[in-house]
């Protein structure tokens, strides 16, 4: 089956002036890094959907992780046919969100780019303030707006609710919270009203947590496989294996906890494990 492709804007999938003005070969065009794949990237544009390598003077040039096209990414594109292209630049970053690999002092980027950090966890899986801490500390730095989201409510009494929303009010008084659950969809349309077009929001948290469950239901469609097993169904063609990048109707694209299969999930001490 093939997916159909929507013509769309590049603004509406995040494009901005900042990129252009960095923009110097004109015969190369833009388009934004949906999923990675070890060393094959899948890009969008207006009006398509591309697999794409890096050249090999990229390659030969990159000296770290940082030099690598990463999810979020907008790069400069010579496309060879209808389906595939050459990744010859990337452009430069508004935001990187990044941590420390464990035991090395090199960077791992999670994204780029991203405008909001929506970090969610839920009562049923190691639920921590810190760790809300932790990912809030790690948006900050790099000036991406947190969001806290405290998912699967409803198994919560309402008693347990309100402690704990009081004591994320609390704890985190200068950040926004959203209380959410899938099953009666309680505190869904906040979350949808708190998306805003061409801006990138990512979905980061520990595995279970829900996160591909509540972008689910932003985009209306069982669009990703939730649960424990994440790896996306076949649908006979490579490219639409391993998207992380979604472009909802209403504007907005939101990112599912991209770059986790390659680098581990960030785990309640940061340490790496394997998924
Ligand atoms: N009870 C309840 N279960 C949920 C909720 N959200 C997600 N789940 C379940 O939690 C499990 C993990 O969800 P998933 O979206 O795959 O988590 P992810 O690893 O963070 O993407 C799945 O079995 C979901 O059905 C919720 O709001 N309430
Ligand atoms: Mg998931």
């Amino acid at each position: 089956m093939k997916k159909e492709i929507r013509k769309i804007d590049l603004k509406d999938i995040g494009y901005h002036e900042f990129f252009d003005i960095n923009q110097k070969d004109h015969n190369l065009i833009p388009a934004r890094v949906i999923a990675q794949y070890k060393e094959l990237y899948i890009l969008r544009n207006e009006t398509s959907e591309l697999s794409a390598k890096i050249t090999g003077k990229m390659m030969f040039s990159a000296s770290s992780t940082e030099d690598y096209p990463t999810v979020g990414d907008w790069v400069l594109i010579a496309v060879l046919d209808k389906q595939q292209a050459l990744i010859h630049e990337i452009l430069p970053r508004k935001t990187v969100l990044a941590r420390k690999a464990v035991g090395s002092s090199d960077k791992q980027i999670i994204a780029a780019n991203i405008d909001v950090a929506l970090i969610v966890q839920s009562p049923d899986r190691d639920y921590n303030l810190n760790k809300f801490e932790r990912y809030i500390v790690l948006a900050e730095s790099e000036n991406i707006k947190p969001v806290i989201i405290l998912n699967k409510t409803d198994l919560l009494s309402e008693e347990e609710l309100n402690t704990k929303i009081n004591e994320l009010k609390q704890r985190f008084e200068d950040n926004e919270i959203y209380a959410t659950n899938i099953i009666n969809e309680h505190g869904i349309n906040d979350l949808r009203n708190l998306i805003k077009k061409g801006l990138t929001y990512c979905f980061l948290g520990s595995s279970g947590v829900g996160k591909s469950s509540i972008i689910n239901v932003l985009l209306g469609e069982d669009l990703i496989k939730t649960g424990e097993i994440s790896s996306y169904a076949h649908r006979g063609k490579h490219i639409t294996t391993h998207r992380e990048l979604y472009i909802i109707k209403s504007g907005g694209i939101l990112i599912d906890n991209p770059g986790m299969r390659e680098i581990g999930v960030l785990d309640s001490d940061w340490g790496i494990k394997n998924v």
